[in-house]
């Protein structure tokens, strides 16, 4: 299992490992897919960046989580050596969304099987589920989403 480590710079910056799948999509319902994820929260955006096999994730996630360091997961290319040194967590975003104007709850029972699973929509018509094993951790994501979503509301 992905071990949970959370670092907030700002507050509006935070990352993490998650779990992650898209229901729908533009509106459309999509077939689950979860995967664990690097998960960047950074001013309105919520980046998340495939985590690549076992092992290497979570260590670079726990290294990464150490130095307090979102930036070197996503978006900014890392440096070589970074890239080197953290081999497991690829630069680009797998995918990008939008909190602003979206919503969040806790999914309800026919949603998931899983425990600790948020349900976030975005205006642009995509929903996600975000889950880890970790309550606490959940929780965490939770309030900054929400908080997130209530900061960036009149935009
Ligand atoms: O809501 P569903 O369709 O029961 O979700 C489960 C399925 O997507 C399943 O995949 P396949 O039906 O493609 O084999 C996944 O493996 C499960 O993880 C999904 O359910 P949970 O309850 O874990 O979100």
């Amino acid at each position: 299992d992905d071990v949970c480590l959370s670092v907030s710079l700002q507050p509006s910056e935070k990352c993490g490992v998650l779990n992650v799948t898209k229901i729908t999509e533009h509106g459309k319902k999509v077939r689950k897919n979860w995967t664990s994820s690097w998960t960047v929260l950074r001013g309105s955006l919520l980046l998340f960046t495939k985590s690549q096999g076992g092992g290497t994730s979570w260590v670079s996630s726990l290294l990464l989580s150490l130095l307090g360091n979102c930036r070197l997961s996503s978006v900014v290319k890392p440096h070589p050596v970074w890239s080197k040194v953290f081999g497991g967590i690829q630069s680009k975003p797998e995918f990008t969304v939008d909190l602003r104007g979206g919503s969040i709850e806790w999914a309800s029972k026919d949603k998931s099987s899983k425990k600790h699973v948020i349900e976030l929509k975005t205006r642009q018509g995509t929903e996600l589920l975000i889950q880890s094993e970790n309550d606490s951790f959940v929780n965490d994501w939770y309030r900054a989403l929400t908080d997130t979503i209530s900061t960036h509301a009149w935009e």
